[in-house]
């Protein structure tokens, strides 16, 4: 069984990101001795040509596409990934029989409807590495035919060593490019999340319960990249810094074995200590991206978080004594927003001073969600809507008057990242700064950035 292993997520904002799942999926088969070849489509310009020639050259009997993201989650230009992953389905099916299989974190939202809408052949949910080889050795043993059921999901059944997965393979990427042009590597050192955010897809994709990596495991695997020219990594954890005591183990094996890597995560505010930072410094770390979302009481409870607006701030108030560059990432418009509880927000971030806001307006709506299961009741998605198209949550009592606000609050806060308004942040900005051979995410920047822009002002 010959398997070409194909990531067609093309998206360059923030950041080109390196397709790490489709990496683990590769060390997978590699352990189990199935050939495979990898085709990369984020810098290729002639896709047509890049798949047939792939497809074409390689014969491959199992095509595996990996949808990482379904859209940019943004409103109000939000930007679908759908019609352009159809396209490659339909270009792969022109010169090859091959059966197609469809994995990554996109594809575990809406696994029905995204089969349907791309016309593909099988797919998993979850994670690939146990399933997806299963799934090739059976194939090989007893052919498509035998299948009962068009979609794997494993979720019951996650992996629970992870020190027992193989690294991923990252020789057939151009790792070089990302550097280059996204600004960093990556690496997970756990999967799972106990939260209970109302609208997040974190535990729908990787389940409820945190299954960590030794630090040993991850520094290994840091030596690996440091060896491949990758000095700097973003944790793809969904909150480094929680179990605390697993973020801390993980940075003074980092400082013991003097790995001179730069790194960034996203934190969990409620478990930010003065210790941790100090041992995140050391460590490497240049900044820290807070998943806060609101910084009202009573918002931050209508969101389903665990943490409160002082616990922002302690957070905040470390960060800053610390050094540290911190952002806090916002989801404007959730259930029982109103224009006071946003400018309450707002400027109580003001005060927290961070180095960067990036601030989303209207919360994307995915099923398996308290938010959906809320937007259902309030009539912003029907029964029978399939979400393909994005549908996005906004309080009505703030949906006439927050865009234009936050159109003239920007302009006086440069700072603030407005990723669905395109507002300081573009393409043409990203690919820029990365020219200037930038490293880590850029949001770090955005003080050195404003402070160019005051200067600028007459
Ligand atoms: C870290 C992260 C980021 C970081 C990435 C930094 C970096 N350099 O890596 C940053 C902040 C840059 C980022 C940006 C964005 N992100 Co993001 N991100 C994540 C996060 C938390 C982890 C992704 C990850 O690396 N996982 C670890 C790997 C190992 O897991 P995996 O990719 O899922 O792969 C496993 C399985 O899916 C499966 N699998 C994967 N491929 C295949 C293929 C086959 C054939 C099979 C069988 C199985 C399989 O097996 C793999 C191994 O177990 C996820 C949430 C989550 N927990 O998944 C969101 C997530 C992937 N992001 C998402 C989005 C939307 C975005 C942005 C568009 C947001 C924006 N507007 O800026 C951008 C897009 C960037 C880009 N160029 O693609 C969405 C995607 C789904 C969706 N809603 O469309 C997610 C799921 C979060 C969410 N909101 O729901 N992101």
């Amino acid at each position: 069984m010959k398997v070409l292993l194909i990531s067609p997520n093309i998206e360059s904002l923030p950041d080109p990101v390196f397709p790490i799942g489709l990496a683990y999926i590769a060390a997978a088969l590699k352990a189990n001795h199935t050939p495979y070849q990898i085709l990369d489509l984020c810098f290729e310009e002639d896709y047509t040509t890049a798949v047939s020639a792939a497809v074409g050259s390689f014969q491959p009997d199992v095509i595996g596409l990996s949808l990482r993201n379904v859209d940019n989650v943004s409103f109000p230009n939000y930007v679908s990934y759908l019609s352009f992953y159809r396209r490659i389905v339909q270009i792969v099916r022109k010169c090859s029989r091959g059966v197609i299989v469809i994995g990554g974190s996109g594809f575990d939202l809406l696994p029905g409807e995204i089969l349907e809408y791309l016309d593909a052949d099988l797919g998993i949910v979850g994670e690939g590495e146990v399933s997806f080889v299963k799934l090739i050795n059976r194939l090989e043993k007893e052919g498509f035919q035998a299948l009962d059921s068009k979609i794997l999901d494993d979720r019951l059944e996650v992996i629970n060593n992870l020190d027992d997965l193989p690294f991923p393979d990252r020789s057939g990427f151009d790792n070089k490019a990302y550097l280059k042009l996204g600004g960093m590597g990556n690496i997970q050192t756990k999967r799972g999340c106990p939260f209970n955010c109302i609208y997040c897809t974190y535990p729908v994709i990787q389940g409820k319960k945190v299954r960590m990596r030794s630090p040993k495991h991850v520094c290994s695997e840091i030596e690996g990249l440091l060896e491949d020219g990758v000095s700097n990594l973003f944790i793809v954890d969904n909150e480094f810094n929680y179990p605390v005591e697993h973020a801390q183990s993980v940075c003074q094996e980092i400082i013991h074995k003097k790995l001179s890597i730069k790194w960034s995560c996203y934190c969990h505010p409620g478990f930010v200590t003065r210790e941790l930072v100090d041992l995140m410094l050391e460590s490497g770390c240049t900044g820290m991206e807070f998943g806060s979302d609101t910084a009202n009481d009573a918002m931050l409870v209508n969101m389903g978080k665990n943490f409160s607006t002082n616990d922002l701030r302690k957070a905040s108030d470390i960060c800053r004594q610390s050094d540290m560059p911190f952002c806090h990432s916002l989801l404007i418009g959730g259930p029982g927003e109103t224009m006071e509880t946003v400018k309450q927000t707002f400027n109580a971030i003001q005060d927290m001073a961070p180095t960067a806001v990036i601030c989303m307006v209207g919360i994307r709506v995915f099923p398996d969600t308290k938010l959906y299961r809320l937007a259902m009741e309030k009539g912003v998605v029907a029964p029978d809507q399939d979400l393909l198209e994005p549908a996005f949550y906004i309080s009505p009592a703030v949906e006439n008057e927050i865009l234009p606000f936050v159109e003239i609050f920007s302009k006086e806060n440069p700072t603030w990242i407005f990723p669905g308004l395109n507002i300081n942040m573009s393409r043409e900005l990203q690919k820029k700064l990365r020219r200037f051979g930038i490293k880590g995410p850029l949001w770090e920047y955005m003080k050195v950035g404003a402070r160019f822009k005051n200067v600028n002002k007459p």
